[in-house]
């Protein structure tokens, strides 16, 4: 990783049906704002096949008023850096309203912007880092190695998870092509690693190097707007493209 701050789009996923035990603790205590769970991510061209979304079960998140009308669900931390960048109204303001772990959100339904599948389900996560962008993974199995696995996982254990098994039923959405791994270049890093389950960190992280970059040095755009365009030239107009649309904002850290 360079030096210097990262520069993350922010994915505003509406919240559209709590899960019970999110309804519980949030309900009412909003001010009538939309609620958002944002996620930080560093490849706006690939949300075309968001089929999820991940929190982390034991992370401590928080709805922060953005301004009088929005909400968004995320760390402390990520409300704190956010205050400070132009996103929120006014400027340096922390203001928690609900204070939720991440458990309780689980089996949320919400929007996925740009996605071809426009409304997931939020699942649990193990690797997602209380200490990086907002806490909030959206998920693409298709060219995100982690995201992949650990839909897998998942699948084949939902009681062990606590899950629906209908909250992980999207497939994978091809988004890239690229020479070397096809349409789905997740699914067929992972098995060429032979990766089995998301504890498998060490290969996790050789296959996201891989697929990094295979997709932004030889991928090109299957789907949406710039359909046909290299994924380097397509990278930076699909997230312009979010942010004029308010679907996205700059986040840095
Ligand atoms: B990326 P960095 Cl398709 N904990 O978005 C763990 N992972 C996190 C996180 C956290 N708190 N916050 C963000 N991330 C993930 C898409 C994607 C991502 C694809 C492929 C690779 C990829 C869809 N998930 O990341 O360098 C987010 O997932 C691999 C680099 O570790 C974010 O971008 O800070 C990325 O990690 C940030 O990566």
């Amino acid at each position: 990783e360079g030096f210097g701050p990262q520069e993350y789009t922010g994915v505003k996923m509406e919240a559209l049906e709590w899960s019970p035990a999110a309804k519980a603790a949030i309900e009412g205590k909003v001010g009538g704002r939309k609620v958002f769970l944002v996620a930080a991510t560093f490849r706006p061209e690939t949300m075309y096949g968001q089929t999820n979304c991940f929190v982390g079960n034991t992370i401590k998140y928080g709805v922060f008023a953005i301004n009088d009308k929005e909400a968004f669900l995320c760390t402390e931390r990520a409300a704190r850096n956010m205050a400070f960048q132009g996103t929120v109204t006014p400027r340096g303001n922390v203001e928690r309203l609900v204070e939720i772990e991440g458990s309780k959100l689980i089996g949320t339904r919400v929007k996925a912007p740009f996605s071809i599948n426009p409304e997931v389900f939020v699942l649990p996560m193990d690797g997602v880092l209380a200490t990086k962008g907002t806490g909030v993974v959206t998920s693409v199995p298709s060219d995100s190695p982690d995201d992949y696995q650990t839909l897998m996982d998942l699948r084949k254990k939902p009681e062990f998870y606590k899950i629906e098994p209908a909250w992980a039923a999207i497939d994978p959405v091809p988004v890239i092509v690229t020479p070397t791994y096809g349409d789905l270049a997740a699914p067929a890093i992972v098995k060429a690693l032979k990766i089995q389950s998301q504890k498998d960190t060490k290969q996790l992280a050789e296959a996201k190097d891989i697929a990094y970059k295979e997709g932004f040095y030889n991928g090109t755009m299957l789907v949406g707007e710039f359909k046909g365009e290299t994924v380097q030239e397509a990278k930076g107009k699909v997230r312009e493209s979010m942010l004029k649309e308010g679907v996205a904002f700059a986040y840095a850290e």
